[in-house]
């Protein structure tokens, strides 16, 4: 039996997966409301194909408890929140779930970490946890770490498709998670030292930080000269050793925003390049904002209460808002201009921010100027809605003749 520890975003679909393909496994969260809206078979976020899995799953009775269950296998996927002003995720939540293993653990049990982390941080603060407690690391207890690389959005095909990278200090013990994993997943398992799996998941993401700061810069590069930067994004694309990203209105969520900065704060002198990414990606919420600017002053428009941000979520057709471009860009409007302008999101059924409106059409009635922020199915399904509107379409997703760029 596995325990997996932490029902969010990866702890939760990883669970599923195993169950559906017969491996017995036991949910458990703190969190008591959703240990309880889980077992009566209700889900606590959207994600293609997650429904269908949870029925194959249930199929195969797995359970969840808010109690950590006594076993010999544990994979941690608790949350690593960001603290903004340290630039670092705060490990506590791994901390607390590796100690709570440990009163319940078999002898020779394995821990695999499965949250995001910085490199560095199992050998520097999990471990001394573990021996803190007088277990002896490699005889007692073996640690893993084996980091999620699915994207939302997808998650459910790239549990199944994507390789895996499963970092350990027992090569023995490391082919027998990889042969754990290999229930469900049907791509490469690579199977290397703890440092190398930390570190290769956050070179990962700098590296996609990196190709979206270029296309970033060259959106800003075409804007001064008035060339079409996704027509050029597009030709450069067929030479067979380019592949250039997309721009857009920032970039968001837990991951490629963070990551990098882990490199940054522990080596501040060799990081240029993967700092002036972060601050080109980082600029571009200010961009938009000057995008606004421009249009309202070319259409005489004074009154900020009349411009629309659609989307409030990192990116398309995912209801995660964390770290999103739109927040960064109200976070950056002065207070008067975060005053009046709308939000709409079809993912957000909460209200997040001021001025928020849950139906889109009533938020439509409100506005002239439309920024497009997240390229939801929901906006490229509703373009007739639109087209009475100025339209800035910072995602190019816009078909309306005379939409502005970014
Ligand atoms: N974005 C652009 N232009 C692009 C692609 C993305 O501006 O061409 C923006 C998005 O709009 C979004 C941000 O970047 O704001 C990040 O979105 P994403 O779709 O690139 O990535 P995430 O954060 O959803 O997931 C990433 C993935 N990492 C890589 O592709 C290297 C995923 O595989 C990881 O599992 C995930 O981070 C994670 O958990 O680390």
């Amino acid at each position: 039996m596995i325990n997996i520890i932490g029902l969010g975003y990866i702890g939760l679909p990883t669970a599923l997966m195993f169950a559906k393909h017969g491996i017995k496994v036991v949910g458990t969260d703190n969190n008591a409301e959703l240990v309880s809206s889980l077992t009566d078979g209700r889900l606590s976020f959207e994600e293609e194909g997650l429904e269908e899995l949870f029925q194959a799953a249930q199929a195969n009775r797995i359970a969840f408890s808010t109690e950590y269950q006594r076993t010999h296998t544990y994979i941690i996927a608790v949350p690593t929140p960001y603290i903004k002003e340290s630039k670092k995720l705060d490990p506590k939540y791994v901390f607390a779930a590796v100690n709570s293993v440990l009163d319940v653990c078999e002898k020779g049990t394995a821990i695999i970490i499965e949250s995001t982390i910085s490199p560095g941080t199992i050998d520097k603060y999990v471990r001394p946890v573990i021996e803190k407690r007088g277990y002896v690391i490699g005889q007692d207890v073996h640690l893993l770490h084996a980091p999620e690389r699915i994207i939302p959005g997808s998650m459910i095909y790239e549990l199944e498709h994507n390789s895996r990278t499963i970092g350990t200090d027992n090569l023995e013990i490391g082919n027998k998670i990889k042969d754990l994993y290999s229930s469900f997943c049907k791509s490469e398992i690579l199977v290397t030292d703890i440092r190398s799996a930390e570190m290769s998941k956050v070179v990962e993401n700098t590296y996609r930080d990196i190709n979206i700061a270029f296309a970033n810069e060259l959106a800003k590069i075409c804007r001064t000269d008035d060339m079409d930067v996704y027509e050029i994004i597009r030709i450069a694309n067929k030479h067979p050793r380019v592949n250039i990203l997309q721009p857009g209105p920032g970039v968001g969520g837990h991951c490629i925003s963070v990551d990098p900065w882990f490199l940054v704060g522990d080596y501040p002198d060799l990081t240029n390049l993967i700092l002036t990414a972060r601050k080109i990606n980082d600029s571009m919420p200010r961009h938009v904002l000057g995008r606004i600017r421009d249009i309202m002053r070319e259409h005489g428009i004074k009154d900020i209460s009349k411009v629309g941000l659609y989307g409030l979520t990192y990116k398309e057709n995912v209801d995660d808002t964390r770290e999103s471009p739109t927040l960064q860009l109200l976070d950056r409007m002065d207070e008067h201009l975060a005053f009046g302008v709308k939000v709409f999101d079809p993912f957000v059924k909460t209200r997040i921010v001021d001025h928020q409106f849950i139906n889109f059409e009533d938020f439509l009635n409100e506005i002239e100027i439309l920024v497009i922020m997240v390229g939801h199915d929901h906006i490229k399904n509703n373009m007739e809605l639109i087209n009475n509107k100025l339209v800035l379409d910072t995602k190019n997703i816009c078909v309306l003749k005379d939409s502005y760029k970014l």
